[in-house]
């Protein structure tokens, strides 16, 4: 039998310094415990002293040159979380925050979300402290041709397939395919978020942000309610935020808010057309961040230094970073009548946060169910390379959109409690962790 806190004691002790992925494990842990210890195969199989260790880790050197000619060294690495269920699958994070901790955290997380979308594929995840920002496109095309130069010799499009992650989309996606190439003389689908010129999948790059409002629509269908109408706080202004803006118009909602590091736009009229969508892109384009532009060039209202969570909306959706949203911004949107909190960035709230959600009963999508439709599009677009061929947009959509209803479905049926109510959170974590279990029981050790 396993004791939740004896176990992760143990855990902290042998992850030293890596807050990131306990408090991911934790909560993975604390959900799963009693399915554990209530199944003799699980436990004869020590199936939580296996399943929190990576399979392997790759950590290497990134040596660039900068445009003044300088030597710049960074650290790269690869975490090869669980194959259980098919080829690691999961994101490369360019961030100059990037630690091994926080990529074994992403990568553990990755395992159970890549689990939920039913496609086969295992959990892992990679980058490195590079940071984009800044950086000229020479540059970064001179980062990723090194980064990739070691990194091929460790993925495979049967073996591990990367993508994009913060920091890592289509430019970068395609730099580090081009070296792949270069070496290996091979088109495969080594990645996904290709471009659709080369191997790409339509709707892959709005599949995260409109996976979270299909999401969304099927929890707010479980309260008798819709997403008409609903006023909704977005953070962040890359290829999540933007997906989610769009498809949450299309639905019929208004979004009020997107921000940045530097602080955030409150736009009364609502981040609502091709005009101000395509100013997103372009922020993400040339990293350039400059919300104050957007505010101005839109009518908004641009508030330095801060946080959107002290908007009054009906629906939140952290869609850029881990932990971004704290105990104090949660008291903040409960007092103001948030009804719906959606995680769409990976972790993006603290557990405090999560605690607070919890005793004021806001059902919240943890973003393991919630921002799934990335990767489950990234399935699909290595069943395309497979198969070399090119799915309609439409096609893809419907899929994507038939993978979140079931997402849904499988949070509800393991997370559904004695009084009625659905905990999201731990219904997500069983579903995605039984999988994973049984596979692993089945293929020995
Ligand atoms: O966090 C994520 O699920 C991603 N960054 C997408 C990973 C992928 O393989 O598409």
């Amino acid at each position: 039998m396993y004791n939740y806190k004896k176990f992760m004691a143990e855990l902290e002790q042998k992850n030293p310094a890596q807050p990131e992925f306990i408090q991911a494990a934790s909560e993975i842990v604390a959900s799963v415990i009693d399915t554990v210890n209530a199944n003799p195969m699980y436990l004869k199989n020590k199936i939580l002293d296996r399943i929190v260790v990576p399979n392997r880790i790759v950590e290497f050197k990134v040596e660039w040159e900068d445009d003044n000619h300088e030597i710049q060294v960074n650290r790269g690495w690869r975490v090869q979380f669980n194959n259980a269920i098919g080829p690691y699958k999961g994101g490369l994070r360019f961030h100059s925050n990037v630690t091994l901790g926080t990529l074994k955290f992403l990568g553990f997380e990755q395992t159970f979300k890549n689990s939920l979308t039913t496609l086969p594929m295992g959990g892992g995840k990679g980058g490195s402290d590079f940071s984009p920002k800044g950086k000229s496109d020479d540059e970064i095309m001179r980062f990723c041709r090194s980064f990739m130069t070691e990194l091929f010799k460790h993925i495979g499009p049967s073996t591990d397939v990367p993508a994009g992650d913060v920091g890592v989309g289509g430019r970068e996606i395609g730099f580090l395919y081009g070296q792949y190439k270069r070496i290996r003389d091979e088109n495969t689908g080594v990645l996904t978020g290709k471009g659709l010129e080369w191997g790409g999948s339509l709707i892959r790059p709005e599949a995260t942000g409109f996976g979270a409002l299909y999401y969304a629509q099927e929890l707010l269908k479980d309260f008798g309610d819709r997403i008409e109408g609903k006023r909704v706080s977005i953070s962040g202004y890359g290829n999540v935020a933007w997906g989610a803006a769009m498809k949450a118009t299309q639905m019929g909602a208004k979004v009020v808010t997107i921000s940045g590091s530097k602080g955030y736009v409150l736009d009364e009229d609502g981040v609502n057309s091709e005009e101000k969508w395509n100013y997103m892109l372009m922020m993400r384009a040339t990293n350039s961040g400059d919300l104050a532009g957007y505010a101005k060039k839109f009518g908004a209202k641009f508030f330095p230094g801060e946080r959107p969570w002290g908007v009054p909306v009906d629906i939140a959706m952290p869609c850029a970073y881990q932990n971004e949203l704290s105990e104090a911004d949660a008291k903040a949107l409960v007092k103001n009548g948030v009804k719906y909190v959606i995680e769409t960035s990976n972790m993006g709230c603290t557990p405090e946060a999560v605690a607070v959600f919890k005793e004021a009963k806001i059902p919240v999508a943890p973003s393991k169910a919630a921002n799934a439709g990335g990767v489950a599009v990234s399935g699909l677009e290595m069943s395309q390379n497979s198969e070399h061929l090119a799915w309609s947009a439409e096609e893809v959509d419907n899929k994507l959109h038939d993978i979140m209803v079931n997402i849904h479905n499988a949070c509800v049926r393991e997370g559904k409690q004695k009084d009625g109510s659905v905990d999201y959170i731990k219904g997500a974590n069983i579903a995605g962790f039984k999988k994973v279990a049984d596979a692993m029981c089945a293929q020995g050790y």
